[in-house]
């Protein structure tokens, strides 16, 4: 299937074309750094040159005095208005700009407001700041050393780089198990540090109209309302005086979750000049100071069976949460969702501690379609059966078929209380080895290893668990993580459906509109998705973890289904019959036995504002709308498998071939979906072959350009194949599970799997990503852990 097909607007699910395409690929897409607003100023950011310094003195005179400027903004300017500092989505506090200390390098340390954006940072240069350099932390492993300078000495009594201790699971049952096991296979691992990059860079225009005194920010947010409710709560404004809207963001990938320094600095840069004050990053400080992902160091154990029955997992891990903790997750979840490593699998015990430690980097870990965190855990446990397979000396597919959780045992509760909604996971592995032709393949490398020829196949399997999440579980910053959506029928039958969440890319304004078409038999063309505008749309906590189609996905469905029932009520008194009388059929309500009795939705929407006389208690009208709280996350899952080829000369890695099985329960935009899981195998493609964000031992960042942190091209990528299974959630509405992030969280260790499968030769075990030609050319010499 391809997305340039000309084809006909399906009445509900089904293929169909983007509608916002049509925009996109004429260039009238309308991104934040497009908007231009009359007597707009521009703001650019000064950045600490050091990883960890003390800041002795700012000295703005000179840039002062540049005749473009119109405002210098300093920590010191800040700590007067109380803004130096604000509350991360962790509960912990992030410098806006340094007043203290640097803590990472391309730390905010000033604000400039200039007429243009060349003079303002033109003046940056003007800004004279005296450092006096502190040793850094750069090893998180070294983070909680007795020896180790303290980052976050602003914050009270602190002696030392600890962030957080978590546990998860059965310490006990688990030691038991592992004692009682007859095979034991331990590794140490590093996800390591990686960059979700968009498209677009990050930015705000923040506008403050000083007679009606409402701030009105256009800003790179997957989380409106989320943004408004911490800016009124931080600011003091109530919160009908901000409208944040979010336009076009090109791309979020977990980048625009949170509240970046320079938001602020917008705002009060629009606030100290009285105009309009536009701030967008460059691509070099997105890559240094937003929010990266990963930085796990984890050491994972698996127990065992001689004839390969897994029985356990134990894993520590230390977290590397940057100079300050602004991870974006639910607030009982520290690690995220990484209480879900024990993966796909039937297992009798597990445990894992993760710790959270300071260093000086900048903050994040939670980005780049990572499920919160479920990328990290996918991997160690998709690795850990790797190098258990390896050391019994079993195929590896096999293996995991064998530990599979079967579909009888759905649902499922986790040994660390996860409930899995619904799978079936034998189905979709055997589904992908079938499409890969597995048997042939092996037979294939086995011909070539006798030729001294290196090709590896890889088999990764995940569970996801994605649309977070029921609000007594789950909340960001207090906020509940429910989400409305509001449905507007208008006389003429067209509608408006107004949403919490936020499209990135993700093709909302289609999908969106296909469920209320699904629903109502109202065209998808006739059907305006409005989001992204928190003057236009109910609160919500926003995109990110997958949650849109799981929650507000929900929550449209239910809204057109409070419309259908209005809709009967009022074809009801136009038939003269009992609604007890009246079926439903897509897109009309017809009495029973005489079909040609009926009232077709836009009849009816058409009656519901006219003169009709209608029952007792029927308002009129067929809005609607609906508050989705999620009983529980829904569970998508699916089987990979990567065929490489290695140059044994030069370490090079070429995908050759990559099957996908995805079940994400009912599609409602297959083009859509396919889309989706396209990308997330280029993500892993990408960070299992060449993305890291690197440092050198002073601290300084070594990925600052996309000549330095890669990007996969189609030159990397195989043509993907695809292949679906459709196991429906059977608490969501419409049963649809999310996709977002799928491929993202199941595609590195499949990746991965088959590049150390094509070492086995060398006796290579384990090698830790990137598997950059340098790093597959260490691992066949007997180095595999990057350090
Ligand atoms: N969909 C569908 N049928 C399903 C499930 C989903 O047709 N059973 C459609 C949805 O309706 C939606 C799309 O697939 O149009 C993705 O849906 P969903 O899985 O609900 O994910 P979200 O819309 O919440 O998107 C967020 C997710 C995340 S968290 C990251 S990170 C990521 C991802 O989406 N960022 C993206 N994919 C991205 N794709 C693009 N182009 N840009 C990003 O920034
Ligand atoms: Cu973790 S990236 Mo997405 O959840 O926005």
């Amino acid at each position: 299937m391809t997305a340039t097909e000309e084809r006909p607007t399906p009445m509900g699910y089904g293929p169909m074309n983007r509608k916002e395409d049509a925009r996109f690929v004429r260039g009238h897409g309308n991104y934040v750094d497009d908007i231009v607003l009359p007597g707009m100023l521009h703001g650019a950011v000064l950045r600490s040159p050091y990883a960890h310094a003390r800041i002795l003195s700012v000295d703005t005179s000179a840039a002062q005095a540049h005749p473009k400027v119109r405002a210098v903004i300093t920590g010191e300017t800040l700590a007067g208005l109380n803004l130096a500092w604000m509350p991360t989505l962790s509960h912990d506090v992030q410098a806006v700009l340094a007043t203290d200390k640097v803590r990472f390098q391309g730390q905010e340390v000033a604000f400039v407001v200039a007429e243009d954006r060349y003079s303002a940072r033109d003046a940056l240069e003007l800004i004279d700041v005296d450092y006096e350099p502190l040793p850094p932390v750069v090893d998180a492993r070294k983070a909680l050393d007795a020896d180790a300078p303290v980052i976050r000495d602003d914050l009270e009594g602190r002696t030392d780089n600890h962030i957080f201790d978590w546990e998860t699971g059965d310490k006990a049952a688990t030691d038991d198990v592992f004692d009682r096991a007859e095979v034991v296979a331990a590794q140490d691992m590093l996800y390591p540090r990686v960059h979700p990059a968009p498209m677009e860079t990050c930015g705000a225009v923040a506008d403050l109209d000083k007679i009606t005194g409402k701030l009105t920010v256009y800003t790179t947010t997957q989380a409106p309302h989320a943004h408004r409710t911490v800016y009124a709560m931080v600011a003091g404004l109530p919160e009908h005086k901000i409208r944040i809207v979010s336009p076009d963001i090109g791309g979020g990938f977990g980048n625009k979750v949170g509240i970046y320094p320079g938001y602020v600095c917008a705002i009060v840069g629009s606030i100290v000049t009285g105009k309009p004050v536009k701030w967008m990053e460059d691509r070099s400080e997105n890559l240094m100071s937003t929010s990266f992902a990963r930085d796990y160091h984890m050491r994972g154990e698996i127990a065992a069976t001689r004839d390969g029955k897994i029985l356990g997992l134990r894993v520590k891990v230390i977290a590397d949460h940057g100079a300050f903790n602004g991870t974006a997750q639910p607030t009982k979840f520290p690690a995220g969702f990484f209480g879900v490593f024990t993966g796909s699998y039937d297992l009798q015990a597990a445990h894992c501690e993760v710790t959270g430690v300071y260093t000086n980097k900048a903050p994040g870990g939670v980005a780049y379609a990572c499920s919160f965190r479920i990328t990290e855990a996918v991997y160690l446990v998709e690795r850990l059966v790797d190098v258990l397979a390896y050391d019994l000396g079993v195929d590896p597919a096999q293996l995991r078929m064998r530990n599979l959780l079967r579909p009888e045992q759905f649902p499922y509760e986790s040994k660390t209380g996860w409930e899995y909604d619904s799978g079936d996971y034998p189905k979709a592995l055997r589904l992908a080895l079938e499409q890969v032709g597995y048997e042939e393949l092996r037979v294939e490398q086995a011909a070539k290893r006798d030729r001294g020829e290196l090709m590896g196949i890889g088999v990764s399997f995940f569970t996801e668990a994605v649309g977070a999440g029921p609000r007594k579980h789950m909340d960001i910053l207090g906020l509940g993580m429910a989400d409305g959506a509001e449905l507007r029928v208008h006389p003429t039958g067209k509608a408006v459906l107004r949403l919490s969440c936020q499209t990135q890319g993700q093709g909302h304004e289609t999908t969106f509109a296909q469920i209320v078409a699904e629903e109502l038999g109202i065209s998808p063309d006739d059907i305006d998705v409005v989001h992204g505008d928190t003057d236009q749309t109910p609160f919500g906590l926003g995109t990110y973890g997958s949650r849109s189609t799981p929650v507000s996905g929900a929550a449209t469905a239910v809204a057109a289904r409070r419309v259908r029932e209005r809709a009967k009520l009022v074809a009801s008194a136009m038939l003269e019959v009992s609604p007890d009388d009246l079926e439903w059929e897509k897109g009309r309500w017809f009495v029973k036995g005489d079909p040609a009795a009926s009232k077709t939705i836009s009849e009816i929407a058409l009656a519901a504002h006219a003169d009709l006389e209608l029952p007792e208690g029927v308002e009129g009208h067929l809005d609607a709308a609906c508050v989705y709280n999620p009983p529980n996350l829904t569970y998508p899952f699916g089987a990979y498998v990567c065929v490489v080829d290695v140059d044994a000369e030069t370490g090079q890695v070429k995908v050759r071939k990559f099957v996908a099985v995805d079940d994400c329960g009912v599609r409602i935009n297959p083009i859509i979906v396919e889309g989706q899981v396209h990308g997330g195998l280029a993500d892993g493609v990408g960070m299992a072959l060449m993305q890291v964000m690197a440092f050198d031992e002073d601290g300084n960042h070594l990925g600052g350009s996309f000549m330095d942190y890669l990007l996969p091209t189609s030159m990397e990528c195989p043509s993907w194949e695809l292949g679906e299974t459709v196991t429906p959630s059977p608490h969501h509405p419409i049963g649809a599970k999310g996709i977002g992030e799928s491929a993202t969280v199941g595609s590195p260790a499949a990746v991965v799997n088959a590049v150390v499968d094509a070492l086995r030769p060398y006796g290579v075990r384990h090698a830790d990503m990137p598997l950059t030609p340098a790093a597959v050319w260490r691992a066949a010499q007997g180095d595999p852990i990057r350090t």
